[in-house]
């Protein structure tokens, strides 16, 4: 029987240029008619064919996860794609999608999510496209989808009269020539940790030390369960807000000191367990803790690389480590010590992608909480819990003298980011654009060896990426790094990034802030992001 194709007409929709990580809008705009079905036309017109083809779907579970996959899965059989393996519910975690696009050999997968950002009626919307390597869409794709969708005039769908999907039953099912096989989100995904990881021995660790979770009522509530508590025997209370909620609990699912303050004071009390993480709303980005300690995510990174070997799936060692521009460069110096190559991306996921599948790289981070490896090509939050895990569960370590440790031999990166957000875009792109302007009378002057704005050009393929971040460096190592984020919803966000190296032969106990006090007056006397935005302190400091 043909299937009755409907064309909808509709004008195309000039705001859907994708971000440092999809596109996102507030929910509001998402569900004006046909604004997402107008960008999903612009994807799959603008990703290379894809009609006879399996691609995978899956969210964060956020507002409007069921109704964006409902209107997706019709579009995908109008448009001819052969097959979609979803998660159930809608629901997979950001890494979850990465790994199944690999396993599996898809063409591609479209994951629904605003990562960090909050959600609710009130909140964020956010979808993207991962290519056939698993990753993010490379920026020549995601260029191509704003060209398209800024040309449309309507898309296809198959009319509600087709039928529908039940996306709680596991199984395929079909949607007229669609068919859609519905898949426990957490079950490949477990499988590849235990893979990488030694579960035997984390295990065994698990008898007599605690691990405390914090889902952030996010995606990552059914895989840390499955894995922390079913696989490795921690008790059910090591996973708390362990159940997804369309609107987080009325929370950021942001993992950072600032938005997981539950989780922050159990670690601060006297009874606190060894190891405390958390995860964002699609689960790629992980905070590490210890008793009354934050890891920084870029220390974080340095201490995964310089001890990779400790565990199963890195055991060979790696091949290299990659970190954005802003992530501070304590990694550069493990690299150094261990004779691999490192690289410096632009912000954002997708400019690991080519490094890591010429295995030019097996580790890659950034500041904002993101590490992952080249068992995907996302960042991914619960196994760099894993990797903290089975580090000390081979070690036999805490968190604070790993961290102690790691300094004393390669010295500290003090760090911290501040962050202005949902200032007037006019206003944050004159302190850009005036900051710019003073690049050439900076440098030479307060140290100042480099003073520029990134650019960058992929090693891999050459393309390049401009205007990626200012940054002044000074001659003793320091670092002040300024950029707008890509991924707000309201105005724009600036982000401070300040980096003092100490040596090992230095303080190495200094409270960051005290660390960095100099640098962060020095930041406001050179950029005067307060005097110029009129607020008094950052919103956000991580
Ligand atoms: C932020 C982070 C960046 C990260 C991106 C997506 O981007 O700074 O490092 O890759 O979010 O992370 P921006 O442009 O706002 O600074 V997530 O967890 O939203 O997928
Ligand atoms: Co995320």
């Amino acid at each position: 029987m043909a299937v009755p194709v409907q064309h909808v007409s509709c004008p195309p929709f000039m705001d859907q240029r994708p971000g440092t990580s999809g596109l996102r809008k507030k929910v509001r705009r998402f569900a004006e008619p046909h604004y997402l079905a107008m960008f999903v036309q612009a994807i799959f017109d603008g990703v290379g064919e894809l009609k006879g083809s399996t691609i995978a779907l899956g969210g964060d579970g956020r507002y409007f996860n069921r109704e964006a996959s409902a209107i997706i899965l019709r579009m995908a059989a109008a448009h001819g794609i052969a097959r979609i393996v979803v998660g159930q519910g809608g629901i997979l975690s950001t890494p979850a999608v990465s790994n199944i696009i690999r396993a599996r050999g898809l063409k591609g997968g479209i994951i629904l999510s605003a990562s960090h950002n909050p959600g609710g009626p009130e909140g964020d919307f956010g979808i993207k496209y991962n290519v056939g390597n698993g990753g993010p869409a490379p920026e020549s794709v995601t260029e191509a989808i704003f060209a398209l969708s800024q040309r449309l005039t309507g898309y296809d769908i198959l009319p509600e009269s087709a039928g529908s999907i039940d996306l709680d039953r596991l199984g395929t099912q079909q949607l007229g020539p669609l068919s859609v096989e519905v898949v426990d989100p957490v079950a490949d995904y477990a499988a590849l940790m235990e893979k990488l990881f030694d579960f035997g021995r984390m295990r065994a660790w698990l008898k007599t030390n605690r691990i405390l979770f914090d889902a952030m009522h996010a995606v990552t509530g059914p895989y840390a369960t499955e894995i922390l508590v079913r696989r490795l025997g921690a008790p059910a209370s090591s996973v708390i807000n362990a159940v997804p909620k369309p609107d987080f609990g009325n929370h950021h699912p942001d993992p950072n000191p600032a938005h997981a303050e539950e989780l922050m004071a159990r670690l601060w009390a006297a009874d606190a367990p060894a190891l405390g993480a958390a995860s964002d709303g699609d689960g790629d980005r992980n905070m590490i803790l210890g008793p009354k300690l934050a890891v920084t995510p870029s220390d974080s990174l340095a201490v995964l690389a310089a001890n990779a070997t400790l565990v199963p799936g890195y055991a060979k060692g790696i091949r290299g480590v990659a970190r954005s521009m802003p992530t501070s460069r304590a990694a550069d110096v493990v690299a150094q010590a261990l004779g691999i190559e490192s690289f410096e991306t632009p912000t954002g996921w997708k400019f690991f992608g080519n490094l890591l599948d010429a295995d030019r790289v097996t580790l890659c981070g950034e500041e904002s909480y993101g590490t992952g490896s080249d068992h995907v090509r996302e960042k991914d939050g619960l196994w760099a819990v894993l990797f903290w895990l089975d580090l000390l569960a081979a070690t036999g370590k805490t968190v604070p003298s790993i961290l102690a440790a790691h300094w004393a031999r390669f010295g500290r990166h003090y760090y911290s980011r501040h962050d202005y957000e949902a200032l007037e875009s006019a206003k944050a792109n004159d302190i850009m654009g005036d900051l710019r302007k003073r690049l050439p009378d900076l440098r030479g002057r307060h140290g100042i060896e480099l003073a520029d704005d990134f650019r960058y050009q992929d090693p891999i393929d050459g393309s390049v990426s401009e205007k990626q971040g200012v940054r002044l460096v000074f001659a003793d190592g320091g670092r002040l790094v300024l950029r707008l984020s890509g991924t707000g919803t309201e105005g724009a966000t600036l982000r401070l990034y300040i980096e003092r190296f100490e040596p090992k032969t230095g303080r190495l106990d200094l409270e960051p802030r005290e660390a960095l006090a100099d640098l962060i007056a020095l930041a406001e006397e050179l950029i005067g992001i307060k005097r110029l935005s009129g607020r008094r302190q950052p919103d956000v400091v991580t």
